[in-house]
Formats: structure tokens, C-alpha cells, sequence
């Protein structure tokens, strides 16, 4: 069933109250805080929506938290039926220590229709929708992946770049890709934003790979559908807990890579407030004391837009 566009709205509201009540802890260098502040304003301000909601992708589970934890029911429990992924502030050191590229995010599809992920780590790979589907892989060789985006661009090896979390982690792709003598765009956190890199040529980013956040690969998920860019993952399952967690999810084949189209189905609408600026939108900003938001928001395939808004400094 599609999503009725009126939520759309709501949503961007959701994520921009978020991103403004975050704003104050902006540079306190408490993280804590500061996530406590976006977590407790989504939640309360999504329980004030008409809708039947439900946390597929959250701040934890239930024993370990107390807000926004996965299976919480939002919402007045009059309306439609939909499962809700959060990440009320991506980036908790971006906005602890003031740096660019901490968001907001939502992405909202019927109930049903989004991946529940438990809260472990993914390898992911997104490139862009100019890439032929069947040119790049999560199971390709690094070398493999990059020739292919080279040839289809028809660029050199030293004019592609690739996004990566800059994490011990990956010392092995970061070696193999500057032997390729591939540029990188290395993030120290935020990898929502670095997949979405690819959305554009004017991020020049062609490929984001690597090793993060389930719960972020699936946010991804749902723009880069809009994109019609393409994401596969693959979680990585490693200690006992995380594998009964899996499990009690009722993931059994715990090796499978996912498409985009298994993690998202159908309509979906995603949107990301910027709490302070980043590549893709502006930050928070108060003038004559109103709060000035930037807002990406995408709906079913091809709708993307950003907005911005004002709300009274009260
Ligand atoms: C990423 C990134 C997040 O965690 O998913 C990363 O998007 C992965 O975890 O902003 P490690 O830090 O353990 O590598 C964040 O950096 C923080 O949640």
C-alpha cells in the first residue's frame, strides 16, 4: 500500500523538531546529551501523530533502551499502519564536538515493508544509478568493483574515488585501493551521509563501501531506493548475542546479502534534518529567533526534494 504524501510533511516536521532540540548540545562535547535531546523530542512528538506505528530500527532494544527501542509502539493508534526506522541523531560526536554532517533521520514505510535490522554491523556497497546493476557486488573483489565502475564511467582508476568509515577495520581495502591509486574520501563517522554520496556527481564520491551500522545501511536503503541507486548488505553477525538476536528476528540464513529491494519494499518516504551542516543539507541556524531547518526528503521513486522550514524559537 503507498503512503499517503500528507505524512510527508509530519515527518520532516519529526526530524526537524529533533534536529532543533539537539541544536543547544551542539558543541558541548557531550554525546549523551545531545542524543538524549533529538531521541526524546522524536518520540514524544511521534506519539502526538494519527498513525499505528511501530520501531523496526531503533535506539536499541528494549533492555538497553528506555526511548525509541525496537517494537515500541508510536503514535495515537488511529491511522495508518506503518514500521518506522530512526536514527534521531546520526552522528553523536559530529554534534558533541561541533563538526559538520550530524542528521536527523526517519524513514517510514507501510507496516510490513522495512527490514527489522538488529543492531549489529553490515557491509554495505552503494553506487550510483549511472552504474549498470550487475557491475559491482558486494561478493566482487575490490579490484573488481572499482574496473568496473572505471570502464562503465569511462574514467581512469586514479579519477574514481570511494567513501569509506576511516576504521582499523578496513586497513586492508583503504591498502588495496591506494595501490589502485584510488582516491578516498575517508569519514571518521556518519555513514548514512557517505552513502548517500553517491547520489550525485556533485559529492564526487562513485562508490561507499565498507563496514558500518546496520540500522544506518537501512536508512540508506530507503533514500538511495528513491535514487534508484543501488545497496546491497550484508550483516555480520559475530558474537553469540548477536547471532541469537538475528534470530529472534527471524533471520535464519545469517550470511545473506540483501538488495536494496528486501530491505525496502515499496513505498517509502525518508527524510534527514541537518543538525549541523554537512555535504547533504545545511545545519540548524537561529535567526531573529526563529530556527531555521534543512530538510532532504525522498518519497516512492523519484520524488526528492529539500525543504526548509522555520518554527518559532519558544
Ligand atoms: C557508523 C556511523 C555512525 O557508527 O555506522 C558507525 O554511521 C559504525 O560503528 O555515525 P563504529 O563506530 O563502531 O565503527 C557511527 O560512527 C556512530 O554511531
Amino acid at each position: 500500500m503507498d503512503l499517503d504524501k500528507k505524512l510527508i510533511d509530519n515527518f520532516v516536521n519529526i526530524t526537524s523538531k529533533a534536529a532543533i532540540a539537539c541544536h543547544k548540545y551542539i558543541g558541548k562535547n557531550d554525546k549523551i546529551i545531545a542524543d538524549k535531546a533529538a531521541t526524546d523530542n522524536m518520540r514524544d512528538n511521534l506519539n502526538k501523530l494519527n498513525i499505528d506505528g511501530k520501531v523496526v530500527i531503533g535506539e536499541g532494544e528494549l533492555d538497553e533502551a528506555p526511548m525509541l527501542y525496537i517494537g515500541e509502539k508510536l503514535g495515537t493508534g488511529i491511522g495508518p499502519k506503518i514500521d518506522i526506522a530512526v536514527d534521531p541523531l546520526e552522528g553523536t560526536n559530529f554534534a558533541a564536538k561541533n563538526l559538520p554532517g550530524a542528521l536527523s533521520v526517519i524513514a517510514i514505510t507501510s507496516e510490513g515493508n522495512l527490514f527489522h535490522a538488529p543492531e549489529t554491523y553490515m557491509n554495505k556497497l552503494a553506487v550510483g544509478k549511472d552504474i549498470p546493476k550487475d557491475a559491482t557486488d558486494l561478493d566482487f573483489t575490490i579490484e573488481k568493483n572499482i574496473k568496473n565502475i572505471a570502464d562503465f564511467k569511462n574514467k581512469n582508476l586514479s579519477d574514481i574515488t570511494a567513501c569509506i568509515l576511516d576504521r582499523p577495520r578496513h586497513k586492508k581495502i583503504i591498502e588495496d585501493l591506494k595501490k589502485m591509486k584510488v582516491n578516498l574520501k575517508l569519514i571518521s563517522d556518519g555513514d548514512v551521509s557517505g552513502a548517500l554520496l553517491v547520489t550525485d556527481d556533485k559529492y564526487k564520491v562513485d562508490i561507499f563501501l565498507g563496514i558500518g551500522g546496520g540500522p544506518e545501511g537501512v536508512l540508506a536503503a530507503s533514500a538511495l531506493d528513491a535514487y534508484e541507486c543501488k545497496f546491497q548488505g550484508r550483516f555480520l553477525f559475530k558474537t553469540k548475542e548477536d547471532i541469537f538476536r538475528a534470530k529472534k528476528m527471524g533471520i535464519n540464513d545469517l550470511d545473506k546479502k540483501y538488495e536494496l529491494n528486501e530491505i525496502v519494499k515499496g513505498d517509502s518516504i525518508f527524510c534527514a534534518t541537518g543538525i549541523t551542516r554537512g555535504d547533504l543539507v545545511k545545519g540548524v541556524t537561529l535567526e531573529n529567533n526563529k530556527y531555521i531547518t534543512e530538510t532532504l526528503f525522498t518519497h516512492k521513486k523519484s520524488i526528492i526534494k529539500k525543504v526548509k522550514k522555520e518554527f518559532p524559537n519558544t
